[in-house]
């Protein structure tokens, strides 16, 4: 991978905070609540938002209520999306690491540029393709991801651009701002670092790593709704 020296345009809530700083998740009420898998359009000024809801209790090997996705949100406001996604439970400050979580936690957004095509490569092994387990055809398609993670350690987060795998170049990874308050995970990048296609599928995903990127060991927790849904979202 290589990294882009391009940090995101932040918008102006207090909430967020930079991806270098330490995190303070602070409880919140609630997420909404509605039928699994719902896509609803909240449209008002020159804010498009899309939302998809998943059952509680769906996550499997025991994993933590804060791995369990029960909305997921993207909104678009100019130039800039803004994610969400709302767990079951407050992410700790220090989560706790299960076994295979070794190396990590991660909740992130998927993005389905081109439906036609996924490029191989990072972060999933080429031709792994284990039930449960990430496989370049079975976890993500999706030409871009942006992920919040965390390593044991500390929260990060960053967008990463999967498009130059399908020639043979080096994807690129880019620091994005994000916030963590009680069971939402929020996340901002400019609609520019995705080429800002007028449209393409999205979804959510909670996933352990017990391994390095690259290596045959993550486990996929949860999926939030449909693998992937559409944007524009449907009216
Ligand atoms: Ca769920």
């Amino acid at each position: 991978m290589r990294c882009s020296p391009l940090v995101a345009t932040v918008l102006s809530l207090p909430s967020l905070i930079g991806c270098d700083k330490p995190l303070t998740p602070t409880p919140t009420s609630g997420p909404s609540q509605g039928p699994a898998g719902a896509v609803t359009l909240l449209q008002g000024s020159a804010l498009e938002t899309s939302v998809v809801l998943d059952p509680v209790g769906d996550v499997p090997f025991g994993a933590a209520p804060f791995q369990d996705i029960v909305r997921s949100e993207i909104s678009k406001e100019g130039g800039t999306y803004v994610l969400r996604m709302h767990v079951a439970a407050p992410i700790p400050e220090h989560p706790p690491l299960a076994p295979t979580a070794a190396s990590g936690i991660v909740w992130f957004w998927v993005f389905n540029l081109d439906t036609t095509t996924g490029p191989p490569g990072y972060p999933f092994v080429p031709g792994l393709a284990e039930p449960g387990k990430f496989s370049p055809g079975l976890a993500t398609p999706g030409e871009f991801f942006v992920q919040v993670s965390w390593d044991g350690t500390a929260f990060t987060a960053r967008a990463v651009d999967r498009r130059p795998l399908f020639s043979g170049q080096e994807d690129i990874v880019t620091p994005v701002t994000f916030s963590i308050d009680g069971e939402v995970v929020e996340a901002v990048f400019p609609a520019a670092l995705m080429g800002d296609p007028a449209s393409f599928g999205w979804g959510t995903r909670t996933a352990d790593r017990s391994g390095p990127p690259g290596s045959p060991s993550g486990h996929r927790i949860d999926v939030g709704g449909a693998s992937f849904n559409p944007w524009p979202p449907v009216q």
